[in-house]
This record gives structure tokens, sequence and C-alpha cells, in this order.
């Protein structure tokens, strides 16, 4: 593991780049202050998540890629889809539920995308899920050759979950163009980090993938950009996937909902006296980078945005209710233009007729028998031998035989076969029989 150097890395950045990590940063605080505001007027639909004092890793990460680079967001990443460019009314009315909104209201917080320009995956989950689908992204990249990278956060609590590992070790064996983002920010909703995971460095993680890591500090943006650029170039070149340990603290609960009264105070106010813009703006103001004069043009460029933003978001209508069921399955070419194999006609997959025979047959597995001679559509192994006291050979719970009944071919799929002795029928025959009548008499 690396420690990244932020002193050092200082130097490298031209003037515009420094002012550009403080505009996104204030602006990322400024779009989740207004909608703090705008949750607390009930006009927010769902949960509103916090990234307060972690606006440097969103900013400083993305602000490493290139745009024709992939991101996939986490909850507490809002500043990295400002740098890739989503405007923020997009931002507010996906919170909103609005018809204008990216998911035209059918979703909310960060869960959108945009594939076809900014290259945004939309997040699938907060834990882990996302790290495969952006490692076959990175492998789709580089198998077109595009040179891209792609990018994606997972929290300290959803870095112990399978699918972090398995995705992990995928990219690693793989050597995919990926950068991870390991957002520590010491709790995992009201766990601490030191009571899910045996580690002083989450970045170790990587050791067990065999690739490199990084641990930086996530409250000081020019070292969490300088790192992750070092990263991003590294996995471009096909030196393959890095993790970046970014260590921080959530400020605020987990959610609105959560006033995170489990977090001791000396631990809260020893972040909140580190807090990323603060800190910045000192190291810009003695670096002479920042006036008085070009902070309060920063801060009303941003105002008047936001204001404006938010009047669109606002203004822009629910979405009807007939919408509801549109976009719930796909309606054709002005869905996708690529055919799914399995695609299924609309009327086939809408109730009742969406029930599909789960029978099949195995060619050269046999026809199924069971061991008292009678056919058994869909189990191809013994069941137990009746005890000649002509009870039937299997007691098969009525569930189960309701449901190889409903699944029972109508033109037999499997061919019966005629008990040599005078046994009797097999009992799921006729509890399945049973059954027949009494979905009849429910309306099936
Ligand atoms: C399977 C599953 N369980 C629980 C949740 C609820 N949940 C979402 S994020 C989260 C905690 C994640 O903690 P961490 O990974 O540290 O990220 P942080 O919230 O600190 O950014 C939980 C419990 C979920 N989304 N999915
Ligand atoms: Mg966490």
């Amino acid at each position: 593991m690396a420690k990244a150097n932020g002193a050092n890395a200082h130097k490298q950045l031209t003037r515009q780049q420094y002012l550009d990590l403080y505009y996104y940063m204030r602006l990322n605080r400024a779009v989740e202050d207004t909608m703090v505001k705008l949750f607390r007027q009930n006009k927010i639909v769902g949960g509103l998540y916090s990234s307060l004092g972690q606006e440097a890793v969103s900013v400083g990460t993305a602000y490493a890629l290139e745009k024709k680079d992939w991101l996939a967001p986490m909850i507490r990443n809002i500043g990295a889809l400002l740098v890739k460019g989503v405007p923020p009314r997009d931002v507010f009315m996906q919170h909103m539920a609005k018809y204008d909104s990216p998911t035209k209201g059918k979703d909310g917080t960060s869960h959108f995308g945009d594939l076809d320009n900014l290259h945004i995956v939309s997040p699938i989950s907060m834990l882990g899920d996302l790290i495969p689908v952006m490692t076959g992204v990175a492998i789709a990249g580089r198998y077109l050759g595009q040179k891209i990278v792609a990018m994606t956060w997972i929290g300290d609590g959803g870095s112990s979950t399978g699918v972090f590992h398995e995705g992990l070790n995928f990219a690693a064996v793989q050597k995919a163009p990926f950068v991870l983002v390991l957002e520590n920010n010491q709790w995992a909703y009201s766990t601490p980090v030191k009571l899910q995971v045996p580690l002083e460095n989450l970045a170790d993680r990587a050791k067990a993938y065999g690739i490199p890591s990084y641990s930086v500090d996530g409250n000081d943006v020019v070292a969490v950009y300088t790192t992750a650029a070092e990263a991003v170039e590294r996995a471009r070149n096909g030196q393959g996937p890095i993790l970046l340990e970014v260590k921080t603290f959530r400020r605020m609960g987990h959610a609105q909902h959560d006033p995170a009264e489990y977090v001791p105070k000396q631990m809260r106010a020893y972040w909140e006296a580190r807090d990323p813009i603060a800190l910045y703006e000192r190291f810009l103001t003695s670096e002479k980078l920042l006036d008085e004069k070009s902070k309060k043009e920063i801060e009303q460029k941003i105002e008047t945005l936001l204001a404006k933003e938010r009047d669109f978001a606002e203004n822009s209508p629910l979405p009807p209710p007939e919408f509801a069921e549109h976009g719930v399955y796909c309606s054709g070419d002005d869905c996708h233009q690529i055919r799914p194999k399995w695609e299924r006609p609309v009327s086939e997959v809408i109730p009742p007729k969406s029930g599909v025979a789960a029978v099949w047959t195995v060619a050269g597995f046999g026809s199924g028998k069971s061991a008292g001679g009678g056919s058994a559509p869909i189990h191809f192994g013994d069941t137990q031998k009746t005890g000649g006291n002509g009870k039937a050979d299997a007691e098969v719970p009525e569930s189960v035989a309701e449901s190889i009944e409903a699944a029972e071919p109508k033109p037999q799929a499997v061919k019966s076969t005629k008990p040599k002795s005078s046994a009797k029928k097999p009992a799921k025959l006729a509890v399945a029989s049973k059954s027949k009548t009494q979905a009849r008499k429910a309306g099936r």
C-alpha cells in the first residue's frame, strides 16, 4: 500500500485545476444544502443521503477522469456526477421524482445514469454490485480499443460484502482498467468500521488480489485528486486495477431520518474541524490562488445557477398517473433496438398468461419415472418405494404436488409407464387431481 503524498502533488496542478476543484466542492455542498431545504419542505420523494464533509472524495476522484471514461456513483457521490457534467436540475428533479428527471419520476436519489453521453452507469446497489459491472465496462472498453478507465466507489461497510471480493478478484485477474475508490467514512449505518473490519487500512484488502492500493486523506482534495489521477493513468496504461482508500468521515446520519446519536461527540468535533472545503480555502488563500473577490464571484455563480436549476425542477410536473404503466415491459423498437434472445411478446408476460409450465425433458435422461412406476413429470431420480401396504410410494407435500400439477404438461411431456404390479396410482397424482378441483374453485 502506498501512502499518497498530497504535499508534493500540490505543485502539479494548474491554477484552473485548483479553482475547478474548489468550484465543484462548493457546488456539491450547495446542491445538497438545497436538497435538505427541499426535503424539509416535503418535496423530496424517498430518502436523502448526505455527503457533507466528503465532497473532496467525490470531486477529487471524478476530476481525474476524462470525458470518455465511465463512472458509477454511490449514494454519496453527487459531487462526482456534477464533475462528470450532470446538471444540478437533474439531481433535484430525480430526488423530487419529477417527469423531466432522467428516470421520468420512476426512480429517486442517484439511481440514474447516462450511457450515451456522460458515460454514467446507474447504481443498482450501494453494496458492491457495481464492482463487477464496472469491471465489465472496463473490459468492454479495452476490447473495443477505447483506452477508457472505469471507476466506482464503495463504502467501508460495502467492502465487507461478497460481491466486493468477487468483483475485485475478477478485475484483478482480468487486469481491467478499473479504479475502485473505497470511501472509508468510518461508519456503515450505525456500525463503526472497527467492529466490522479487523484492518487498520482498508487499502490492505487489495493484497488479497495482488493489486496495488493507496491510502489517502479524503479531506485533502488535492491529495485525493493527484492520487486518483495516478491510479487512473496506471489503469489506462494497462497496469490493471487499483484500490484507492480515502479516509474521511460521514458527518450526517446514514440518511435524513438518522440523527446519528451513536457517533461519539469528540469524533464528530475532530472531523468538523477538518472540513474539506475550509481546509482547501486555507490552502488556496495561502498559495494566493484565491482571494475574497474571486471567492465571492464563485459563490455568486453557484447561487445564480442553483436558483435557476431549482426553479426549473420545482416547476417540472410530476409524471401523469397513466405513465405508471409505461416502461415496465419492453415494448419493442421504441424500448431498445437489440433483440434479446429470450424476449417474449408483451401479451404473454402479462398475467394471467404469464405462468409457463416449469416442466422439461432432458434428452437421453429417461422419462422420469417414480419408483412406484407412475409418471413423475419433474423428478428424474428415485423416490422411496412403497411399503407394500397399498399406500402411495412417496409422501408428497401438498404444495409440491400442486406445483407439479400446475406444471404438468398437457400433452404429456413425460411418457407414463404403466406399473407392472397392481399398485395404486402414486399419491402425487391423487393429490394433484384434488388440487385441480381446488384450482378450479379458486378460479385459476
Ligand atoms: C442488501 C442491502 N442491505 C442493506 C441495505 C441498506 N444500506 C444501504 S447503504 C448501507 C450502509 C453502507 O455503509 P457503507 O458501505 O460504509 O457506506 P456509507 O453509507 O457509509 O457511505 C446500508 C445498510 C441495502 N441497500 N442493501
Ligand atoms: Mg461508511
